[in-house]
């Protein structure tokens, strides 16, 4: 293996130098968004976060403050275009350019997840698929116009996407909505050299998960059944982030990327 050390630096250290990322969805330090973020910080991006609402404000300021001052960050509930209209202003006047756009957000009600998805009310239907799927191409196409030296967009799925996993639900179907979506984005926004890619994380430990019934023997499974026999890491799907938004994947647009220590490509 040929290790490329550079004055005690990886590689990695360089892979993202001057290049201007915005990253939706840390809400706390066990985010997926947050251990995506660190990866892309140490390959060396400038970071923009958003975060829903003031609740969520200090969690995401007390973060970035230690690991990466300076940072900009900016409230935004997507289901509210004008902060989205505003997110996007600020990042065109602070940066200038963007490079890449990180999408970790998802939300549906809570007795949506469990039980029958035969009961999902429509409330909870729009909600989850507007908050999980609609979100990316209405991000996709804010952040398009600063792209001007082509991009990167990478989203977060699930394998309830494809799969039945009881209990997924509604959240399976948007996020079967989210990779198609990367699909139809990805062909309108080649042509700009804009690419977009999901990635399909194994379960990870996170605020989201927290609360869902029998989460911990989901894991257990999980781990016994991959091929790696161990569950991922956050860290891990961070580091697949870091690839999409370099050179190293110029030539992927359109896929579902999978990050699950090899759990999907099991039969029998
Ligand atoms: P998380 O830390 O709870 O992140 C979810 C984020 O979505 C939170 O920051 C949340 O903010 C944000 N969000 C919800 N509604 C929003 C809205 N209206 N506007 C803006 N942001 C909103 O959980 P996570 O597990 O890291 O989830 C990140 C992504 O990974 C999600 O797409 C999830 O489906 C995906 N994923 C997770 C797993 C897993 O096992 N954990 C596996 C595969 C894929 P609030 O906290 O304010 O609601
Ligand atoms: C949301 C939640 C999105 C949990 C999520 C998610 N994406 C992955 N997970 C973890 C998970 C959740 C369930 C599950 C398997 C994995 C909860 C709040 C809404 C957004 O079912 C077996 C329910």
């Amino acid at each position: 293996m040929l290790l490329c050390v550079f004055a005690g630096q990886n590689i990695i250290n360089f892979m993202l130098k001057d290049k201007n990322g915005i990253i939706f969805g840390v809400a706390n330090k066990r985010s997926i968004a947050w251990a995506t973020a660190q990866a892309l910080h140490e390959a060396g991006a400038n970071l923009a976060f958003t975060y829903q609402g003031e609740r969520l404000k200090e969690n995401v300021e007390s973060l970035t403050s230690a690991a990466m001052p300076g940072s900009l960050l900016l409230s935004c509930d997507v289901t509210k275009q004008e902060e989205v209209d505003e997110t996007f202003r600020e990042v065109g006047e602070k940066f200038g350019r963007l490079d890449f756009l990180i999408h970790s957000i998802a939300f549906a009600p809570r007795e949506a997840l469990g039980g029958e998805y035969l009961d999902t009310t429509r409330e909870a239907f729009l909600t989850a698929l507007e908050i999980s799927a609609y979100s990316l191409p209405q991000l996709a196409r804010a952040a398009a116009p600063l792209m001007t030296e082509g991009g990167s967009i990478v989203s977060m799925s699930y394998y309830g996407a494809e799969k039945v996993v009881a209990g997924y639900n509604v959240m399976g179907v948007a996020k079967a909505a989210l990779e198609a979506s990367t699909r139809y984005l990805a062909k309108d926004l080649g042509p700009r050299n804009i690419r977009i890619n999901a990635i399909s994380a194994g379960p990870i430990q996170t605020l989201s998960a927290r609360g869902v019934a029998d989460f911990s023997t989901m894991l257990k499974h999980h781990a016994e059944r991959a091929p790696l026999g161990r569950n991922v890491e956050a860290r891990e799907v961070g580091n697949t982030a870091v690839f999409l938004c370099s050179s190293m994947s110029s030539g992927i647009t359109g896929e579902v990327i999978y990050v699950d220590c090899g759990y999907n490509i099991m039969g029998i």
